[in-house]
C-alpha cells in the first residue's frame, strides 16, 4: 500500500475510534478541582510523548513494524488513574510520532488471563507472521505464559488477536515462583533451527534474579532449558528481560536471531527492587546458551542504565525499514496518586531512541529517533556566546514548555575542577551532595528548564567536571529540587557519570527534550541520558522560561545552542 492511502486509512481509523473509545471517556471529568490549579488546567499532559487520552499506563508492550505500520501495545486500566484491570491497549502509527489507537488487542477473557493481561513481546515468525507472548494472571493469581496471534493476516492494523485455547504454554513448574514469573523477551532462534526466550524470575528463597531460558521447535510447546541464561545473586526480581545483538561496529541495529563475528549481546533486566533498568553487554555463547557478561558492565544496581531518571520496564524492537534498534520506556509520574486520579491519567512512554554500541565497546548510545525533528517549530540559534561564572542568561524568543534544546559548550581550562572523591560511587548521591546551585569549579553548567519568570522554579540539566588522580571525571544531573513550588512532591535528583575524554576536545552537549511535566535529556551525544517528571505551578504554558547557568568558578562558552518550539503530533485521538 502506498503511504497516502495509509495516511487516509489510519485518519478513518481516528474517527472510528473517537466515536468507539474516548468520547465517552471524555465525559469522566473532575470539577471538584480549583479551576485554577495546574492539574484542572491540563498542565502537565505532554504535547508529544506518547500517552493514551486518559488513564493508568505502564510497560511497552510489543512494539513491532508489521506491514508499514509501526505497533506498539502498552499496559493500561481502562477503569482509571490507579494500576489494575490491567489489559493491553494497541496503537498504530507511520513514524513514531504520530499515534492512533485501536481498541484493546488483548484483554482479560479466558482462565488463563482472566486476573490480568500483563507484559510481553512480540516475534515475527518465518513468513512474517507476528506472534505474541505475553504474561497472563490465573484464577489462582499464578503468572502463566499465553500465546496470541493475528485473526486476520491481511489487517495490517492487525485489530484482533486470537488466544488459542491450548494457553497456557508456560506454567510455573518445579523450580520456579509462581508469583515471580514474567515478561517473555522477543524470541531468538538458534542455529538448531529451534526459539528462545527469556523470562523474568527469582530463584525461590533467595534473592538471585534470573533470566530464565525456554526453547520450542514450534513456538507453542515450550521446554524450560537446565540453567537460566544469566542470574546475579542480590538482585532480587527480574522484570522485563531484554536480550539482543548489537554490532561491533556501526550504528545499525540487529534482527533479534542475528549472532556472527562482530556481533555482541545486550541483556536488559528492570530491578524490581530498586525499579531501575540495567544492561550489561557481553557475549552470548549459543552453544552453552549462556550469557557471559564483560568486566566492564556490571547487571547488579551499580552497571550501567539506559537512563538515570525515571524510566523503567524498557523494551527494544528491530526496525527492518531503517535497520534500527529502538528503545521504549515507561515514564511513571512523581507527583501523588491524589493528583493523578485529579488529573484523569498517569505515565507516558518516553520518546523512542535509536540505539548502538558506543565505539569503545564499552556501553550504548541513545538518540531520539530523526523522526522527531518533524516537530520542530519555530527555533532560535545562539553561537560563541560566554556564560560567565556564577550567571545565568534567559534564552528568549521561543515558548519552551514544550521545546527541544541542543547545546554544546567549550570548557576553556579546566584548572579549576573541584578534586574528585573516590568514595563518590554512586552519581545520583553525587547530584544531590553537589546540585546545581552549590557553586563548583568548572561546572554546575548547562539549562534551566520549566522555570518560571522569578525562577523560584526551574530544573536543573547541568554537568560538572572534577578532576580525578588520572583523570578528569564528568557527572551529569537533573536537579528537580526547585522544580515545583508545592512543598509535597517528589523531587528526587538523579545523576549519571559520562564516559568521555574532556581533556581532548574540551567540548560537552546537551540535549534536553521539554515537555510539559517531562525533561528528556541527553549527554555527550546519547551517552548518558537522564529522564524526571516535574510539576511546576507557575512555570507552565506561557509561564515557562529556559535559561543558560553557569554556577562554576570557570567561565564556559556557548559554542552552539538550537531551541525549537515543538508541536504536537497525533496522538491517540487527541
Ligand atoms: C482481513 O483484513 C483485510 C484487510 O483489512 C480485509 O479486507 C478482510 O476483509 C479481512 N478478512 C476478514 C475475514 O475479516
Ligand atoms: C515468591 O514470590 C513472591 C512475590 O514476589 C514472594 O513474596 C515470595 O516470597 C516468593 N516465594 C519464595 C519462596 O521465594
Ligand atoms: C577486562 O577485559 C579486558 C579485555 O577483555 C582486559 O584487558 C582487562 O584486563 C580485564 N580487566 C579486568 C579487571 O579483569
Ligand atoms: C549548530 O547546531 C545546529 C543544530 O544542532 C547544527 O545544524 C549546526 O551545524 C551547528 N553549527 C555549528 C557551527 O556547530
Ligand atoms: C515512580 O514514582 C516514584 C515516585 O513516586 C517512585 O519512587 C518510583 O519507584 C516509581 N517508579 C516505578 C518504576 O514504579
Amino acid at each position: 500500500m502506498e503511504l497516502s492511502k495509509l495516511t487516509k486509512c489510519l485518519s478513518m481509523v481516528i474517527l472510528v475510534c473517537f466515536s468507539f473509545s474516548f468520547m465517552e471517556a471524555s465525559h469522566v471529568v473532575y470539577h471538584t478541582q480549583l479551576t485554577s490549579s495546574p492539574l484542572s488546567k491540563g498542565a502537565y499532559r505532554t504535547g508529544y510523548h506518547f500517552q493514551p487520552p486518559m488513564n493508568w499506563i505502564n510497560d511497552p508492550n510489543g512494539p513491532m513494524y508489521y506491514k508499514g505500520i509501526y505497533h506498539l501495545f502498552y499496559q493500561y486500566n481502562p477503569e482509571g488513574a490507579q494500576w489494575g484491570n490491567i489489559v493491553w491497549a494497541h496503537s498504530i502509527s507511520l513514524d513514531l510520532i504520530n499515534w492512533v489507537p485501536l481498541q484493546p488487542a488483548i484483554y482479560r477473557s479466558k482462565p488463563f488471563d482472566i486476573n490480568g493481561c500483563w507484559s510481553g513481546s512480540a516475534t515475527i515468525l518465518p513468513g512474517n507472521k507476528p506472534a505474541i507472548l505475553y504474561t497472563g494472571i490465573d484464577p489462582d493469581n499464578r503468572q502463566v505464559q499465553n500465546l496470541a496471534i493475528p485473526k486476520n493476516l491481511s489487517d495490517p492494523f492487525l485489530r484482533e488477536w486470537l488466544k488459542p485455547d491450548y494457553n497456557p504454554v508456560i506454567n510455573p513448574g518445579p523450580g520456579i515462583n509462581a508469583t515471580a514469573f514474567r515478561d517473555p523477551t522477543t524470541a531468538w532462534m538458534g542455529s538448531d533451527g529451534h526459539w528462545r526466550v527469556l523470562l523474568g524470575s527469582r530463584k525461590p528463597g533467595t534473592l538471585r534474579g534470573e533470566a530464565v531460558l525456554y526453547r520450542s521447535r514450534d513456538f507453542v510447546k515450550w521446554v524450560k532449558a537446565k540453567h537460566p541464561l544469566h542470574s546475579l545473586r542480590d538482585t532480587g526480581m527480574w522484570e522485563c528481560p531484554d536480550f539482543f545483538p548489537v554490532a561491533v561496529n556501526g550504528m545499525k541495529g540487529l534482527d533479534t536471531s542475528e549472532n556472527r563475528e562482530g556481533v555482541k549481546h545486550v541483556l536488559k533486566v528492570s530491578l524490581d527492587l530498586t525499579r531501575s533498568d540495567h544492561y550489561t553487554i557481553g557475549t552470548y555463547d549459543a552453544g552453552k546458551d549462556r550469557f557471559v557478561a564483560e568486566n566492564s558492565s556490571d547487571d547488579d544496581s551499580t552497571g550501567l542504565r539506559y537512563d538515570y531518571g525515571n524510566f523503567y520496564a524498557s523494551k527494544t524492537f528491530f526496525d527492518p525499514v531503517e535497520r534500527r534498534r529502538i528503545l521504549w520506556g515507561w515514564s511513571n509520574e512523581s507527583d501523588t496518586p491524589q493528583d493523578d486520579t485529579a488529573k484523569g491519567w498517569s505515565g507516558i512512554q518516553t520518546i523512542p531512541r535509536s540505539i548502538w554500541l558506543d565505539v569503545n565497546g564499552r556501553q550504548l548510545v541513545q538518540w531520539p529517533i530523526k523522526e522527531l525533528d518533524a516537530l520542530r517549530g519555530k527555533g532560535i540559534h545562539l553561537y560563541n556566546t560566554v556564560v560567565k561564572s556564577r550567571s545565568h542568561d534567559e534564552i528568549k524568543g521561543i515558548s519552551s514548555a514544550q521545546a527541544d534544546v541542543e547545546i554544546s559548550f567549550d570548557v576553556p581550562s579546566l584548572e579549576k575542577a573541584e578534586p574528585f572523591d573516590p568514595t563518590w560511587t554512586d552519581p545520583q548521591v553525587l547530584c544531590g551532595l553537589k546540585g546545581a546551585y552549590v557553586n563548583g569549579g568548572v561546572g554546575p553548567f548547562g539549562l534551566l528548564v520549566l522555570a518560571s519568570a522569578d525562577m523560584e522554579e526551574k530544573t536543573a540539566v547541568f554537568i560538572r567536571i572534577f578532576k580525578a588522580s588520572n583523570k578528569h571525571v564528568v557527572l551529569m544531573c537533573h536537579d528537580s529540587s526547585k522544580s515545583s513550588a508545592r512543598p509535597e512532591l517528589w523531587k528526587q535528583s538523579f545523576g549519571g557519570f559520562v564516559d568521555v575524554d574532556v581533556e581532548k576536545g574540551k567540548k560537552i552537549s546537551l540535549r534536553s527534550l521539554i515537555d510539559n511535566s517531562v525533561v528528556e535529556s541527553f549527554g555527550a551525544g546519547g551517552k548518558t541520558c537522564i529522564t524526571s517528571r516535574v510539576y511546576p505551578v507557575n512555570a507552565i504554558g506561557a509561564g515557562a522560561h529556559l535559561f543558560a547557568f553557569n554556577n562554576g568558578e570557570q567561565d564556559v562558552r556557548i559554542e552552539n545552542l538550537t531551541a525549537w518550539e515543538m508541536k504536537k503530533p497525533l496522538m491517540n485521538g487527541l
